[in-house]
Protein backbone atom coordinates (compact mmCIF):
# COMPACT_ATOMS: atom_id res chain seq x y z
CA UNK A 1 0.00 0.00 0.00
CA UNK A 2 2.80 2.57 0.26
CA UNK A 3 4.90 1.22 -2.21
CA UNK A 4 1.52 2.54 -4.52
CA UNK A 5 1.31 5.25 -3.05
CA UNK A 6 5.00 6.91 -3.64
CA UNK A 7 4.52 5.29 -7.02
CA UNK A 8 1.34 7.48 -7.43
CA UNK A 9 3.24 10.54 -5.99
CA UNK A 10 6.05 10.04 -8.62
CA UNK A 11 3.39 9.46 -11.75
CA UNK A 12 2.48 12.84 -10.57
CA UNK A 13 5.15 14.56 -10.17
CA UNK A 14 6.97 13.60 -13.14
CA UNK A 15 4.19 13.06 -15.81
CA UNK A 16 3.64 16.92 -16.02
CA UNK A 17 7.92 17.77 -16.64
CA UNK A 18 7.68 14.82 -19.40
CA UNK A 19 4.56 16.66 -21.22
CA UNK A 20 6.23 20.09 -21.15
CA UNK A 21 8.11 20.45 -23.96
CA UNK A 22 8.24 22.42 -27.31
CA UNK A 23 7.31 20.52 -30.18
CA UNK A 24 6.55 20.87 -33.74
CA UNK A 25 3.31 20.33 -35.77
CA UNK A 26 2.15 20.32 -39.41
CA UNK A 27 5.78 20.24 -40.68
CA UNK A 28 6.15 20.40 -44.73
CA UNK A 29 8.00 21.62 -47.21
CA UNK A 30 6.87 22.99 -50.50
CA UNK A 31 8.90 21.12 -53.30
CA UNK A 32 10.14 22.96 -56.49
CA UNK A 33 11.58 21.69 -59.48
CA UNK A 34 15.14 21.75 -59.59
CA UNK A 35 17.46 23.05 -57.53
CA UNK A 36 15.42 26.01 -56.38
CA UNK A 37 14.93 26.38 -52.25
CA UNK A 38 12.43 24.84 -51.00
CA UNK A 39 10.17 26.69 -48.83
CA UNK A 40 9.61 24.84 -44.87
CA UNK A 41 6.06 25.65 -42.98
CA UNK A 42 5.09 24.13 -39.52
CA UNK A 43 4.24 25.52 -36.02
CA UNK A 44 6.15 25.09 -32.81
CA UNK A 45 4.66 25.01 -29.78
CA UNK A 46 6.37 25.91 -26.27
CA UNK A 47 4.42 24.25 -23.35
CA UNK A 48 7.46 25.08 -21.08
CA UNK A 49 7.47 27.99 -18.44
CA UNK A 50 10.54 29.91 -20.09
CA UNK A 51 10.50 31.28 -23.67
CA UNK A 52 13.21 29.42 -26.16
CA UNK A 53 14.04 31.34 -29.44
CA UNK A 54 14.78 29.29 -32.46
CA UNK A 55 18.11 29.86 -33.96
CA UNK A 56 19.17 27.45 -35.97
CA UNK A 57 17.70 24.26 -38.39
CA UNK A 58 18.98 21.52 -40.11
CA UNK A 59 17.89 19.35 -42.30
CA UNK A 60 19.37 15.96 -44.27
CA UNK A 61 16.87 17.26 -46.96
CA UNK A 62 18.69 20.50 -47.70
CA UNK A 63 22.24 21.60 -47.90
CA UNK A 64 21.71 24.48 -45.97
CA UNK A 65 18.43 25.63 -44.03
CA UNK A 66 17.94 29.52 -43.50
CA UNK A 67 14.82 31.38 -41.45
CA UNK A 68 13.19 33.89 -43.78
CA UNK A 69 10.44 36.52 -43.17
CA UNK A 70 8.55 37.51 -45.94
CA UNK A 71 6.82 40.93 -46.16
CA UNK A 72 4.62 43.30 -48.20
CA UNK A 73 5.17 47.07 -48.66
CA UNK A 74 3.85 49.43 -50.95
CA UNK A 75 2.55 46.27 -53.26
CA UNK A 76 6.41 44.76 -52.95
CA UNK A 77 6.88 41.45 -50.78
CA UNK A 78 10.57 40.68 -49.99
CA UNK A 79 12.26 38.55 -47.33
CA UNK A 80 14.39 38.91 -45.12
CA UNK A 81 16.96 36.56 -42.61
CA UNK A 82 15.07 36.21 -39.11
CA UNK A 83 18.56 35.29 -36.81
CA UNK A 84 15.81 33.74 -33.91
CA UNK A 85 12.64 32.98 -34.13
CA UNK A 86 10.91 33.33 -30.14
CA UNK A 87 8.66 31.78 -29.17
CA UNK A 88 6.59 32.72 -25.92
CA UNK A 89 6.16 30.88 -22.58
CA UNK A 90 3.13 28.91 -23.23
CA UNK A 91 3.03 30.35 -26.91
CA UNK A 92 3.79 29.32 -30.14
CA UNK A 93 5.13 30.54 -33.44
CA UNK A 94 3.73 29.93 -36.87
CA UNK A 95 6.28 29.32 -40.29
CA UNK A 96 3.87 29.82 -43.32
CA UNK A 97 3.38 30.71 -46.68
CA UNK A 98 3.74 35.13 -46.70
CA UNK A 99 5.19 35.05 -43.29
CA UNK A 100 8.23 33.85 -41.60
CA UNK A 101 9.23 30.36 -43.25
CA UNK A 102 12.45 28.12 -43.71
CA UNK A 103 14.51 27.81 -46.94
CA UNK A 104 16.08 24.96 -47.77
CA UNK A 105 18.94 25.61 -50.06
CA UNK A 106 19.99 23.06 -52.68
CA UNK A 107 17.64 20.58 -51.80
CA UNK A 108 19.23 16.81 -51.19
CA UNK A 109 17.67 13.89 -53.23
CA UNK A 110 15.84 13.14 -49.82
CA UNK A 111 13.27 16.59 -51.10
CA UNK A 112 10.86 14.37 -53.22
CA UNK A 113 7.03 15.07 -53.51
CA UNK A 114 4.86 12.54 -51.26
CA UNK A 115 8.39 11.92 -48.96
CA UNK A 116 9.49 12.63 -45.42
CA UNK A 117 12.55 14.99 -44.34
CA UNK A 118 14.02 14.66 -40.85
CA UNK A 119 14.25 18.18 -39.47
CA UNK A 120 16.01 19.71 -35.92
CA UNK A 121 15.30 23.18 -34.64
CA UNK A 122 18.49 23.98 -32.03
CA UNK A 123 16.82 26.12 -29.54
CA UNK A 124 18.61 28.92 -26.99
CA UNK A 125 18.15 26.41 -24.49
CA UNK A 126 20.44 24.57 -26.00
CA UNK A 127 18.24 21.93 -26.47
CA UNK A 128 17.02 20.22 -30.14
CA UNK A 129 13.56 19.19 -31.55
CA UNK A 130 13.58 16.55 -33.85
CA UNK A 131 10.42 16.40 -36.59
CA UNK A 132 9.65 15.00 -39.83
CA UNK A 133 8.46 17.24 -42.17
CA UNK A 134 6.22 16.35 -45.72
CA UNK A 135 7.43 16.96 -49.30
CA UNK A 136 4.61 18.73 -51.36
CA UNK A 137 4.28 19.85 -54.91
CA UNK A 138 4.44 23.67 -55.39
CA UNK A 139 0.34 23.99 -55.33
CA UNK A 140 1.22 22.73 -51.55
CA UNK A 141 -0.98 19.75 -51.88
CU1 LIG B 1 12.84 32.87 -48.11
Amino acid sequence: MKLKLSLAILLALTAPAAAATVSVTDGWFRALPGKLPAGGYFNVHNATKNGVAILGVQSDGCSTVMMHKSSTSGGMSRMEMADKVEVPAGGKASFAPGGLHLMCMRPTALMKIGGKVPVVLQLSDGTRVAATFAVRGASGK
